[in-house]
């Protein structure tokens, strides 16, 4: 059996609950395909341990994939990201009151890295499954950006691919605010078909996706 490993994170500022949590907990053990199961963790919102927490699951399970979850404040579709940069800039502390501000998430290190996941498959998959998708070409520069930016230093040159999702919050996190959200149970699927897309695909669609600015 192998296994692919799908993180989300806990709560942080203001809210308290995580859709990304909430949704790889529900694909805990999930068969996502012949042989190959699911197995979701959760990381701390925390520049300093979040990292380490990843490397630790990645030791433990050896998994044959990777894809890392965290919640989009303010996203209103599944938002496969493109691209991890080497900036940590932190708006808002983290959970253990840190905010850094333009320091390297890895000293000396490349500027960025992509995903080597196949996103506009992924994209596609979550869209013809009836949920709204599209590539993100910016994870930001929080705890997300950087646990990105760490599984694809750590996973470069290797034969895991790696990759990270943002997802909307959830409708009870937005009551009243206007603000945009996705019910539980649909990003829950949504998230199951994009990373069956991965698993499945290893060329890449050739699909319009882009954004002019
Ligand atoms: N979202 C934050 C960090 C944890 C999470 O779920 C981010 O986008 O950086």
């Amino acid at each position: 059996m192998q296994t692919v490993l799908l993180t989300g994170f806990e709560p942080f500022d203001q809210d308290d609950v995580n859709p990304s949590w909430e949704a790889v907990r529900q694909l805990d053990g999930v068969l996502l395909d012949v042989d190959v199961q699911i197995v979701a963790r959760r990381l701390p919102c925390a520049f300093a341990t979040a990292g380490e927490c990843l490397a630790r699951s990645i030791n433990e399970l050896r998994p044959a994939m990777v894809i890392a979850t965290g919640l989009g404040p303010g996203r209103s579709d599944i938002s496969i990201e493109r691209v991890a940069i080497n900036v940590n800039d932190a708006r808002i502390p983290d959970n253990l009151g840190e905010q850094p501000v333009d320091t390297p998430v890895v000293d000396g290190g490349p500027a960025a890295y992509f995903s080597t996941l196949p996103i506009k498959s992924m994209v596609k998959a979550v869209r013809d499954a009836g949920m709204a998708a599209s590539v993100s070409q910016t994870a930001g520069t929080f705890v997300c950006n950087q646990v990105f930016y760490l599984l694809q230093h750590a996973l470069a040159g290797t034969a895991v691919r790696s990759g990270f999702i943002h997802v909307p919050w959830l409708p009870e996190q937005v009551v009243g605010s206007g603000r945009p959200s996705m019910a539980l149970d649909r990003i829950v699927e949504g998230l199951r078909r994009a990373v069956l897309a991965a698993w499945q695909t290893s060329v890449d669609a050739t699909e319009a996706g882009g954004q002019v600015s």
